[in-house]
């Protein structure tokens, strides 16, 4: 049975084919990276970022280390999802007293439930912990807060509820680089109180045997919930992250249900092994066409910059489900 993408229609999203004579299931965009390090006139790098249509065209909250290195949250707006304007002040969010307060925040998410973006971040307080924002119109962001407790990181929303509650995926860290790491499902009625965790998955395998953090906000599609996600594994230069992907449940997702053997990306272009930390690609958004099943995953390469990737709904959930591990 052919699968396909349940929601919008989006024929305006990124798009290039696959390259003849290509093997795998994932693309590179030819035009990668679409935005270089020094974007901004004080940006030491942009990765790890992440959009979503908006409007006629697209909106993204985006990563962007300073020269001070400080890390910091910038608003973007494109028309097509390549070229992308982004504001050169990093985003202040409206706190709870109506201030406009710096975040010291990175690797964002941005998922749209009924009219509202939201916005998933790790920010650093005392510790790396999942926090959340909101905005309507790109304009102001207001603060959620942080939902979850330090250390954490990699907080992912799905884009409706589940059961009647709204739906998150976490990965409980330390305060360094953290060598382990599995993901969680959590909980919640309001999105400020999280609870009701359950384990999803582990690391296993080689590629992905340190630890493991959900990527895009998850994908529905008629075969369940298509989340792709980070894995990482040690080699003698230090960790190694690559892409891969995973079917779940589609009301129960902390079920894993086909969870692919293979990686579906891992560095091996110039701008994803080498940058300010090497041998990275990190998936932080996904715009998907349900029309056509075409997916465009932006994703960040070696913490330096932004890259897009390619793949269709079809061939993708037909590779995950040959690959599958089987216990
Ligand atoms: C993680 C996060 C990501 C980064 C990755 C590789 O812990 O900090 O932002 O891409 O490490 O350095």
């Amino acid at each position: 049975m052919k699968q396909t993408i349940i929601g919008n229609s989006l024929p305006n999203i990124p798009w290039e084919e696959k390259p003849e004579g290509y093997k795998g299931v994932v693309w590179r965009s030819a035009h990668n990276p679409i935005i270089p390090r020094d974007f901004l006139p004080n940006s030491n790098s942009i990765f790890n970022s992440a959009a979503v249509p908006f409007e006629n065209g697209f909106a993204g909250v985006f990563r962007v280390d300073d020269t001070a290195r400080m890390l910091r949250l910038h608003k973007g707006k494109s028309k097509d999802g390549y070229n992308w304007e982004l504001d050169e002040e990093p985003i202040r969010l409206i706190g709870k007293d109506g201030v406009r307060h710096k975040v010291m925040g990175y690797d964002p998410r941005v998922c749209k439930i009924e009219d509202t973006y939201y916005i998933s971040f790790c920010n650093c307080v005392g510790g790396p912990t999942v926090a959340l924002a909101y905005t309507k119109d790109f304009e102001d962001f207001y603060e959620i807060g942080n939902v979850l407790l330090p250390f954490n990181r990699n907080g992912v929303l799905f884009p409706r509820k589940i059961g009647g509650k709204y739906a998150m995926f976490s990965r409980p860290s330390d305060n360094g680089s953290t060598p382990f790491g599995d993901i969680f499902y959590s909980e919640s009625p309001d999105l400020v109180h999280w609870g009701e965790h359950k384990h999803v998955m582990a690391p296993t395998g080689v590629w992905q045997n340190l630890k493991v953090g959900a990527g895009p906000v998850p994908i529905e599609t008629t075969e369940g919930w298509l989340l792709i996600y980070h894995g990482v594994n040690q080699s003698c230069s230090g960790f190694v992250y690559s892409v891969g992907a995973a079917i779940l449940d589609i009301d129960k997702p902390w079920k894993v249900k086909y969870r692919c053997e293979p990686y579906l990306l891992a560095p091996k272009e110039l701008y994803e092994c080498v940058g300010d930390v090497p041998n990275v690609v990190f998936p932080c958004a996904a715009l998907t066409d349900a029309e056509t099943g075409r997916i465009a995953i932006y994703y960040g390469g070696a913490d330096t910059v932004v890259c897009l990737a390619y793949a269709q709904v079809d061939e993708l959930i037909a590779f995950i489900k040959a690959n599958a591990i089987r216990e």
